[in-house]
């Protein structure tokens, strides 16, 4: 569907002199503590996170799915979702496809779609960890790691297929989650399974195009219960050494053992030129599956402490990073889901901007961790909502998205053309 601007229009006029309001006390105080607001207003308005075609119908989970209703049929029904998210909030211009689940049959006309809502294309994703229906192989035992050539080659064609729909769309980047493991002791030897990978990797990024990056992603468990080929940041940065400098890690939020200093790791991957980029989602226990910032917003801000220092720090020479949700909603109204992670992301990023780099540089050298607390502690605790508000009424969207999105019956529009059961493709 195809939003009115004028009801945008609408919704922030009814709320505007609440909205101005809480501006402009905020405002004060920041030009107080010396930050210039134009300047992160502009920060927060530049900072676009793109959203995943999976991530727009209820994903489920093994034990079942419960359809939402008005899901997109189609990869241009998934278009117009993120376009409709995109008009909402001006704060996610790229989609992000899952090949084969959205093999675009004319990318031309895909391109022109997306580019009717301001979208782009960002990384393409491979998929190995489940066999198609026309495929000739099985994954059962692996792709990139698998024991049999014939496996291992087949796996490679898809990832250099995915690279080429890419090229069609303007895409940049491929992304591979290797699901490749183990789930049992001795089943198979560590060593040969990550040379078989590297090997298989190297013929892929061998069929990259001069700008484009592979993105090595990493995940301790899941799908496989002992082990996973590229289990951990380490090993992810170890392949992208021994493949070269079109590979970067990626780092999915969710991909973690309980209570993992992520944010160290990102200042390590900064630190060594080899962040790629994020898949932002958050989870209680070790899925990755949850609302951004839903369960530890403080880690995320952590996260965004390192991102925001070492972006701007000379001595950091890092290649521009991919900006992603990766999750996948069991409850929740999916548009409503992403809103709600684009705001999180947001707010934390906001809040890392806040921060007096100066004072904490100066607590650091002298050892004062109790100061260098307070001043992380007083730019988290900065509710820097309404900047994030003014940033999207000043590029001409919602005040507060998610109320217009109930307000405007957003959803229930989608049902009534696309039908209370209908699936997203897919999932
Ligand atoms: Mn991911």
């Amino acid at each position: 569907m195809i939003l009115d601007k004028s009801l945008i229009e609408q919704h922030n006029q009814a709320n505007q002199s609440l909205h101005k309001k809480k501006f402009e006390a905020l405002s004060a105080v920041l030009s107080g503590e010396g930050h210039d607001v134009k300047t992160i207003l502009e920060k927060i308005a530049a900072f676009q996170i793109a959203i995943p075609s999976w991530a727009l119908g209820t994903g489920g989970t093994r034990f079942g799915r419960f359809a939402g209703g008005g899901e997109p049929r189609s990869l241009e029904e998934k278009i117009e979702d993120v376009g409709l998210l995109h008009a909402l909030n001006q704060s996610s211009n790229s989609i992000s496809l899952h090949i084969p689940w959205d093999i675009p049959k004319d990318p031309k006309a895909i391109t022109q779609l997306a580019a009717s809502f301001e979208l782009g294309f960002d990384a393409v994703n491979s998929n190995t960890f489940q066999d198609q229906a026309d495929q000739k192989e099985s994954y059962k035992f692996g792709s990139l790691s698998h024991t049999d050539k014939a496996v291992r080659d087949q796996a490679i064609q898809h990832n250099i297929d995915v690279i080429r729909h890419g090229v069609d769309l303007g895409s940049k980047a491929l992304t591979i989650w290797l699901s490749d493991g183990t789930d049992f002791p001795g089943q198979q030897n560590f060593r040969r399974m990550f040379e078989r990978t590297l090997d298989s990797i190297q013929q892929i990024y061998a069929e990259l195009p001069a700008d484009w990056k592979v993105l090595v992603e990493y995940k301790p468990y899941e799908p496989h219960f002992y082990s996973t080929v590229i289990a951990d940041w380490g090993t992810s940065l170890l392949f992208c050494n021994k493949l070269g400098e079109k590979a970067v890690g990626l780092v999915d939020l969710g991909h973690h053992l309980p209570n993992t200093n992520i944010e160290q790791i990102v200042s390590r991957f900064l630190m060594e030129g080899k962040l790629g980029g994020f898949h932002f989602n958050d989870s209680k226990y070790g899925d990755d599956d949850l609302t951004v910032g839903s369960i530890k917003p403080y880690q995320l801000f952590l996260i965004f402490n390192e991102l925001v220092e070492g972006m701007s720090s000379p001595e950091i020479k890092n290649p521009e990073l991919s900006w992603m949700i990766d999750a996948s909603h069991n409850i929740k109204d999916p548009l409503e889901d992403l809103l709600q992670s684009v705001e999180a992301i947001k707010i934390a990023y906001a809040q890392a901007l806040i921060i007096d780099r100066p004072a904490l540089e100066k607590a650091q050298a002298e050892n004062d961790a109790t100061l260098a607390q307070e001043i992380m502690q007083n730019a988290y605790r900065t509710d820097v909502r309404a900047l994030l508000a003014e940033a999207r009424q000043q590029a001409g969207a919602a005040l507060n998205p998610v109320a217009f999105y109930r307000e405007s019956k957003i959803r229930e529009q989608l049902v009534s053309q696309r039908g209370a059961k209908s699936f997203a493709t897919g999932l």
